[in-house]
């Protein structure tokens, strides 16, 4: 079996990989078994810039790891990747902070990895290279004169080509992801809007079997959803803390319902319509005052990028004032916690809750989706309400979907879950957990890399030399 090369910005620590959740865990395991690397930025920055990496050894596998300087930080992390590509895939142009020294920043840094990582390559090797901060690596590997096959799995949405036009470098990018072999998708929407993009503005040609042809290459795109070690969650959540089991026995007592929401601090998750849509509920059913609590645990992150502390701010205004109209002595309507918890006591509060709110105005998948449903106790689960932005709601049909815009549909939705009769919440929870268990992440892992390692059909016609300039 051939070795395996990941590629993420962030460098995932293997002994401490099970904090990390799924993902790092399903990645570390395939490392651990086929033996490997797994390179990146160490997150350090430094004065001078290097290209002398840290490297250790655990068992059959390396991790590589370089800092970049401080420069590049602001260019290609904050500025390219976090202030351009972040809120350009998630359909907000309103918060593109397009400068050309971000873009040449976030080359120069995609160079460097390069560089570097192609010192540490051997001939069989497969490299998968992960998310929007490194579109370009494949392309400056190549320069390189590797020959290996690279695959690229995009986390975040892929955009209609007619917003992805807007930006400056769409042609850069979409000439520089057809230098992988294999471009991965979360979603069926984020691999039509990609196929339609290289339709419309590339000359790539389509062969028969849904891949393109680009320069003689086979370039293949699809869909592979994300998932969760589903089984892993399901007994962390089994086991609550005392501080969590206190916390659901006193709520049981006083006959109270809990909604939950957790997610990064981020204007992509749609706190703010969330927060709203539950104020919207007690207006509507002001029964469930003193009755029913929505916790909300947000941890900050990308404090360095502008509309992170707008959102921060707005979010602690609305908790305010809506406590502030509705609680009462012995009753805190909304518990906003803005700070990460450990997975164990997320799972566990995810158990304890009877509604999991997961409302994203635009999300490649969304795992709290999925986590939630893992959590529950298929005797008595709680329901899970869903964006129909996040991608998971293309798996998870049984729950209850919704528009994160619709501030009234929302409310109505909450109600209907914290009333839903135990058979319907069985019968939807039953459902769900099989789509989840199904599409794990060891099935997200295998099916990607079975795919990447697939030979392409050989010879494939040349398409004339790629993108042709003209067509932007
Ligand atoms: P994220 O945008 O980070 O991921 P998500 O998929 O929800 O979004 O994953 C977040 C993870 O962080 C979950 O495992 C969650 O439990 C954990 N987490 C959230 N808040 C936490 C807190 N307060 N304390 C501790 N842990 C917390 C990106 C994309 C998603 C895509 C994933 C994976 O934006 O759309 O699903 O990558 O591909």
């Amino acid at each position: 079996m051939s070795r395996l090369v990941i590629v993420s910005n962030r460098v995932a620590d293997l002994r401490q990989s099970q904090q990390s959740g799924g993902l790092a865990v399903g990645l570390a395991d395939a490392l651990k078994e086929r033996g490997g690397v797994w390179f990146g930025w160490s997150g350090e920055t430094v004065d001078k810039p290097t290209e002398e990496p840290v490297v250790e050894q655990l068992g059959k596998v390396e991790t590589v790891s370089l800092p970049v300087t401080q420069r590049d930080f602001s260019d290609y992390y904050v500025g390219y990747a976090n202030s351009v590509l972040w809120p350009l895939f998630h359909y907000r142009l309103d918060l593109v902070d397009y400068r050309p020294a971000y873009f040449k920043g976030y080359l120069r840094v995609n160079r460097l990895f390069a560089k570097v990582l192609s010192r540490f390559l051997e001939p069989g090797d497969v490299i998968w290279a992960h998310d929007y901060h490194l579109i370009p690596l494949a392309a400056q590997l190549r320069k390189h004169g590797c020959r290996q096959r690279i695959g690229f799995f995009l986390h975040i949405p892929f955009p209609p080509p007619e917003l992805l036009a807007a930006s400056p470098n769409h042609a850069e990018l979409v000439d520089a992801l057809l230098q992988y072999d294999l471009i991965g998708f979360q979603t069926q929407t984020d691999a039509n809007n990609f196929r339609r993009y290289v339709e419309q503005h590339t000359d790539a040609a389509p062969a028969p079997d849904g891949s393109f042809v680009v320069d003689g290459r086979s370039v293949r795109a699809d869909r592979f959803p994300i998932g969760i070690d589903v089984e892993a969650f399901r007994k962390m959540a089994e086991t609550p803390q005392e501080d969590v089991r206190i916390d659901t026995m006193r709520r049981h007592i006083l006959g109270r319902r809990q909604i939950i929401g957790v997610d990064r601090l981020d204007y992509s998750k749609g706190l703010p319509e969330r927060m709203k849509a539950f104020a919207r509920l007690l207006a509507l059913k002001p029964e469930l005052e003193g009755k029913v609590s929505f916790l909300q645990i947000a941890p900050p992150t990308r404090e360095d990028v502008t509309a992170y502390a707008q959102i921060r701010e707005e979010l602690e205004h609305l908790t305010g004032s809506i406590n502030g109209r509705l609680a009462d002595f012995n009753w805190t309507p909304i518990r906003y916690i803005h700070r990460s918890v450990p997975r164990e006591t997320l799972a566990a509060l995810f158990r304890a809750s009877q509604v999991g709110f997961v409302t994203p105005l635009r999300d490649g998948m969304n795992l709290v989706a999925k986590e939630y449903v893992a959590a529950q106790d298929p005797e008595d689960p709680g329901v899970l309400v869903l964006s129909q932005f996040a991608g998971a709601a293309e798996e998870m049909r049984e729950a209850l979907i919704v528009n994160p815009y619709d501030t009234d549909e929302m409310a109505r939705s909450l109600a209907q879950a914290l009333e839903m009769p135990l058979a319907e919440r069985q019968e939807r929870h039953r459902a769900l957990l099989a789509s989840i268990s199904r599409q794990d992440a060891q099935a997200w892992m295998r099916s990607f890399l079975a795919e990447l390692e697939r030979p392409a059909v050989a010879p494939l016609p040349s398409n004339g030399g790629g993108r042709v300039a003209a067509m932007r």
